[in-house]
């Protein structure tokens, strides 16, 4: 199929010949790609050499022509990817050093052993499945191997296979069989095996009487368990926890800190060179703002973490909007590894549903300057050792692919899963780069046929490279205009994440779980103070940020009602008020997705009819939820504003009372 080839859809090869001394799996990979995919002069002769470079990292790779040099087996076969991409997108290729700008470069998968996936739109684990679960098929392997492969080819080298939610079951012997049957499949791509488990593994699967880090035996408990990985998988990647955090099981149950839970299985890790990622998502249901809860419960233990500890943090202080400003961690624990993590499932924007490229917003979290060693210290900076000395680097995606013939439910998903990968190789690539890349890759080989065949010229670069790009680039501000403009947030509908809902607050509930609790919508206005009248949540910011954030002639618009909260006849920079400007933007965004669609229609000619079908589809559908959410956020808003949606606005299709009643029919699982 051609959606599950991705962007390695094979092109008619040239003769080439390919000269290699050394042998090894991974060698043998990188020898066939370059016959396989070869594009460039025909007849050439190609050699592929290792060799000590100082320049060169141990994945990177240096191209000249018709050579590819490495330190090691990996470079070389991340040296042919690319040369093989910049064959095909007409990128600089003489005199190429790259070296990732991570070490570890990681899908995390939320994958249950169930074969569901936790906010998995793409159908059901490529890992896991409920019946026959431990037999291993030359199905399941055909599938892993053409995973690998897709990850190698952009770089990314490490996969989590189960969830952070993690069930202790994962560490049963079966279940481990089949890892290092995955492992085995991945390893010549270079991809490693890491897990992620559940803290009080060594009560419910060892039978102990606690989980307490500090315990000898829970010490023992882990040891012994990873050693045995070890001794089925010799080249482990390490173990990431979700402590404490959403009802999961962790050191604080014990009266211990995250340090000392993470350190334990550090030291368990240590003799294997495993590291341990532990997740600062944390936060309980107390008075403090919940945006400034991580930075509160771990800054105060940097420093205290073992050196094959890594801290991964999500992009935002909250959890996956689709804006938030970054997480103020970054660059604040100086004396402690730091990972971002980033969501390439569409949890909050859109599922399979919406196109959304999600690389501009990695991009804006990655060059967002926090100050913290001076100007110029951006989250990438922070987080790749440019800045501190840490000895791991590296970065997490939560991954969006499951057993779908496509791979990620909309053919413009596996953009995401290839920005992810790109990013993390080099953190300072643009999205306008990326892209690029993406399209010429993907829609290329489809146009030119499709061309040849009707006979007619159209510049393809013209008529379809330049507005689909633009689309891409477009189409994450577009999300944000028709959900949470202006620096709202988290106001969807419950448990499915997908509509909006911002009056869900039955008794009960957490309300740091409520989308009242971040809008704080009244007659009085609307906006979250975290301002230091408010939550003070400025101040965890390096200035001169929070001076900037603190004030509002000084506060970027998109974080307006993030960091106030303010009346609705409050004025904006263009003179409107924020109740019309609120009016404007969800009407933007509902324009923007109708625009998107005309675009689409025009570009029959160039793309796979059924892929033309499905992404035609799918406009319609967002299109659809646009026009609810600006539906619902405006009715809804308007009880409390009290002011008239401006005239020349589309008024709203929907009844405030039907969007309610029929809140959960929409894509909720
Ligand atoms: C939230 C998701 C939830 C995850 C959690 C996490 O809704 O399913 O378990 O993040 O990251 O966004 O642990």
């Amino acid at each position: 199929q051609e959606g599950h080839q991705l962007w390695l859809r094979s092109k008619e090869s040239l003769p080439v010949t390919v000269i290699c001394t050394m042998h090894s799996p991974t060698l043998t990979i990188a020898e066939q790609e370059l016959r396989n995919g070869w594009q460039g002069e025909s007849g050439a002769t190609v050699k592929l050499t290792i060799k000590k470079n100082k320049a060169l990292k141990s994945d990177g790779f240096r191209l000249d022509k018709n050579m590819i040099e490495a330190t090691t087996d990996l470079g070389i076969l991340y040296g042919v990817y690319s040369l093989l991409r910049r064959q095909q997108t007409g990128e600089k290729m003489i005199g190429t050093i790259s070296n990732p700008s991570y070490q570890i470069r990681i899908l995390n998968h939320w994958d249950n052993l169930d074969g569901t996936i936790e906010r998995g739109y793409a159908g059901h684990s490529i890992f896991w499945r409920k019946t026959n679960p431990f037999v291993v098929t030359l199905k399941d392997k055909a599938l892993w191997k053409a995973y690998a492969r897709a990850n190698a080819s952009i770089g990314i080298n490490g996969a989590v296979l189960d969830n952070v939610n993690a069930s202790p079951k994962i560490l049963s012997e079966n279940y481990l069989n089949r890892v290092k049957s995955i492992a085995d499949v991945l390893r010549p791509y270079g991809v490693r095996v890491y897990l992620s488990v559940n803290f009080a593994s060594p009560i419910s699967l060892g039978g102990l009487k606690t989980a307490d880090p500090l315990d000898s035996s829970v010490i023992m408990w882990w040891k012994n368990k990873v050693k045995e990985i070890y001794s089925l998988i010799p080249d482990f990647g390490g173990l990431l926890v979700k402590a404490s955090s959403e009802g999961q099981p962790g050191p604080q149950q014990y009266g211990r800190t995250h340090a000392d839970g993470a350190n334990m299985l550090a030291d368990a890790l240590k003799p294997y060179k495993g590291v341990v990622m532990w997740r600062a998502f944390v936060y309980t249901a107390n008075d403090d703002d919940r945006a400034k809860q991580a930075y509160n419960e771990f800054m105060p233990l940097d420093g205290k973490f073992r050196d094959n500890v890594i801290i991964q943090v999500k992009n935002g202080p909250i959890d996956f909007q689709p804006r938030e400003p970054f997480s103020p961690l970054f660059g604040a624990m100086k004396k402690t590894s730091i990972m971002p993590e980033l969501q390439i499932t569409q949890e909050y924007l859109g599922h399979a549903v919406y196109l959304v490229f999600l690389s501009t917003m990695w991009e804006e979290c990655l060059k967002s300057d926090t100050y913290q060693q001076g100007e110029g210290s951006t989250v990438a900076r922070c987080t790749d050792g440019s800045i501190y000395p840490q000895k791991y680097t590296a970065i997490a995606g939560v991954s969006n692919i499951g057993l779908d013939s496509n791979w990620c439910g909309h053919p413009f998903a596996q953009a995401n899963w290839y920005a992810f990968g790109r990013l993390a190789w080099n953190d300072t690539l643009s999205s306008s780069q990326i892209a690029d890349e993406w399209l010429k890759m993907t829609f290329y080989k489809d146009a030119s046929k499709k061309l040849r065949e009707r006979n007619y010229k159209i510049d393809w670069t013209k008529n379809f490279l330049k507005p689909v790009k633009q689309i891409m680039l477009e189409s994450r501000e577009t999300a944000v205009n028709f959900m949470m403009p202006l620096g709202l947030h988290h106001i969807m509908s419950a448990n499915g994440h997908y509509g909006p809902g911002p009056w869900w607050a039955p008794k009960g509930v957490r309300p740091d779980w409520t989308p009242p609790y971040y809008h704080q919508a009244s007659s009085n206005g609307i906006g979250f103070d975290r301002t230091a009248k408010g939550s003070d949540a400025v101040s965890q910011y390096h200035q001169p940020l929070a001076t900037e954030f603190n004030n509002l002639a000084t506060c970027p618009e998109i974080f307006l009602l993030w960091f106030h909260h303010l009346p609705w006849n409050y004025k904006m920079k263009n003179g409107r008020t924020l109740w019309n400007a609120l009016c404007y933007h969800y009407d933007k965004g509902v324009k923007q997705v109708h625009r998107f669609q005309q675009e689409w229609d025009n570009l029959k000619p160039f793309v796979d009819s059924a892929q033309f079908k499905l992404v035609q589809l799918k406009l319609s559908q967002q299109y659809d939820n646009a026009v609810l959410w600006k539906d619902a956020c405006l009715l809804y808003f308007q009880q409390f504003s009290k002011m008239p949606i401006p005239k020349d606005i589309t008024p709203p299709v929907h009844k405030l009372k039907d969007i309610i009643a029929n809140e959960f029919k929409h894509r909720n699982d």
